[in-house]
This record gives C-alpha cells, structure tokens and sequence, in this order.
C-alpha cells in the first residue's frame, strides 16, 4: 500500500511543505493516542475557562491546542498560527515559509459519548513582508491555500489531504505509525438522497432554506418525488466525512438570530479546508451566495453559512433563493 510521503511527492508537493504536513499528522497522532486513551487518561470532560467564541472547553481541545501549537512553533517551517483555541494570531519562525489555521478538536462535545471528533487543517504561504504575529497575513480567500485536511479519531484514524491535486483518503496503520493511502483520488456523486442539518434551528433560517428542507421532507409525496434520508453527526469532521464517502448535502445556513454573526462555522479552519477538500473531490462548497473559497475574510474568527456537497444537490439548493 502506498504510504502518505511517496503519494505527495507524486503529486508534486514541494519538500518542505511534505515535511511540514508530516510534522503536522505526527502531532495528530499524539492526539489520536491520546482520544483513543478517553477516560482513562482523565482527559474527558470540561474545564472552566471558555474560548473565544464563548463556548465551554473540553479539556481534550486545550491539550490538542497545544499539542499542534507546540509542535508546529518547533518546527521552524511556519510562519503563524491561527487556532480556534486562540484568540489571536500566535507567531512562531520569523523565517516560517506557511501559516496554519487548525481547530484542533472538531465536535469536542462527542468526546463525552465516545462519538465522532477530529483535527481540521489549512496551509497558506507566508507573506514574507509580515511580522510573524500579524493578523493581517491570514486575510487570504481559501483559493490561496497550498494544502487542507482532516483527521478523524474514529473506531480507525482516517486522513483526508489535498494539495490541489485530488483528495486522497488515508487510514492510519497503529501497526507501523504512518498513513497508508486508502482511497486514492476520492469522488462524490453527483447526486443524492441524503441531507445533514441542525434541524432544531429550523425557525431561524431564510425562507428559502425552509421550504427547500420542506421539499426534501415531504420525499416521494413532495415536488422531489423521491424520499430523502437525515444524518447529523454533531461534528461537521464526521459529516464531510460521510459525503466525502458516499455523497450528502451538509448544511449550516445563515441564521437570522445573531444577524451579524453570518454562520455558524469559521471560515479560515473549518469551512475553507472542508471546501477544498470537496472541490478537489468533484463536489461544490457554497455560501448560498458565492463560493466559500472566494470569501476574503475579514476576520481570523469569521463566521460563514456553509451548503457543502454533491454538485447536483447544492445546485437544487441554491435554485430556491434564485
Ligand atoms: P465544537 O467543535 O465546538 O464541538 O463544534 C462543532 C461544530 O462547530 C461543527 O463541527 C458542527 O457541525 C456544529 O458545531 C454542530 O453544532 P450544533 O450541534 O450546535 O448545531
């Protein structure tokens, strides 16, 4: 089977961005350790400090933030950080040629029923004029990166990575500690008859999202004609996953509660990697207004709607608020 370095150097990564992304999966591999220890390493639970997005921490987050901060300032091969764990930019190499945005444990609330979670990654080039702690560096649109992925801590570990050359998918061999290709140049179909969205939100969407959701409930009885299925993992790690695998439409829509909080999801470390990785897969990645990856943010912490996945069922969505 092929492993993870000769399928990047196949695709024509330069080396030191392979070296980065390897130091990068060797800090994911504490993590995935250290998920699969559960309550055994007394790691479940919350503590009571909240991030900057006010929500409760798990203890499993902080150490994975540090885990990956750590590592990645050590290597010399990155510029900055952004971290859904961090409220600001924090520098590392002032020689560093990338930066890295992370949510270091995506769906960190599944840790308390041993459930889907995972690490979810962006790499952009490093503006050399920058000084490393320069927010400004990462007001990049998601078209710049060189290289976005996850890893999920499931019942197997599982990498998916583009560097714009297709999305590979890897499992993790625990036997020999590296990452062997499993599925190599992943497709989406096109269609599909499964959907993924917080239902309990639904009184707060757009018109539009309503009765598209209408639609896709009301199945063979419905202008659809066919009947639709529902999955929701809680972790948008484990239902990009799900569409990567076998296709799906994942939605978290704007939401008229908080109007200037344009999402639920953060643009530099969920949506633009997922987006990536869906695209490089054949399928779409849309605001509902535009393509994800041509938002420019505005803001480390920025907030996007998000319609990911296959193509044909994210162009039906899209035609209801034409
Ligand atoms: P956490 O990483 O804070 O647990 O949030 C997970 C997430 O950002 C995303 O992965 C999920 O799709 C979404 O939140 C689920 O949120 P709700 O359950 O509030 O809809």
């Amino acid at each position: 089977m092929k492993r993870l370095n000769s399928q990047l150097q196949d695709d024509g990564a330069p080396a030191e961005l392979i070296l980065l992304l390897r130091t990068l999966l060797a800090g994911c591999k504490e993590i995935s350790f250290r998920v699969s220890q559960g309550a055994l390493a007394g790691v479940l639970g919350s503590t009571l400090s909240e991030n900057v997005q006010g929500e409760t921490q798990k203890k499993l987050d902080v150490i994975s933030n540090q885990i990956l901060k750590d590592i990645l300032q050590e290597s010399g091969y990155v510029k900055a950080i952004s971290s859904e764990e961090e409220d600001d930019v924090v520098g590392c190499h002032p020689n560093g040629n990338y930066l890295v945005s992370f949510d270091p444990l995506d769906g960190s609330s599944n840790t308390d029923i041993n459930s889907l979670i995972g690490t979810i990654f962006s790499i952009t080039h490093a503006p050399q004029w920058m000084e490393p702690d320069d927010p400004s560096a990462f007001i990049q649109p998601g078209t710049q990166a060189v290289a976005a992925g996850y890893v999920l801590y499931g019942p197997s570990t599982m990498l998916a990575l583009t560097t714009g050359k297709g999305t590979h998918i890897y499992t993790l061999d625990k036997t020999h500690g590296g990452f062997l290709l499993t599925t190599p140049n992943i497709r989406i179909p096109e269609q599909t008859s499964e959907y993924s969205i917080n239902a309990s939100n639904q009184r707060h969407w757009q018109p539009h999202i309503q009765n598209y959701i209408s639609d896709l409930i009301a199945g063979t009885q419905g202008p659809r004609k066919k009947d639709f299925n529902m999955r929701w993992v809680a972790a948008m790690v484990g239902d990009i996953h799900r569409i990567l695998t076998r296709g799906g439409i994942f939605m978290y829509p704007y939401d008229e509660r908080e109007p200037d909080k344009a999402g639920k999801l953060r643009l530099l470390y969920e949506a633009n990697p997922m987006a990536f990785l869906v695209e490089q897969a054949g399928g779409t990645a849309d605001t509902g207004t535009g393509r994800i990856m041509e938002v420019m943010p505005t803001d480390i912490h920025q907030r996007v709607p998000v319609l990911i996945g296959s193509k044909d069922e994210v162009a039906t969505c899209l035609e209801y608020s034409a």
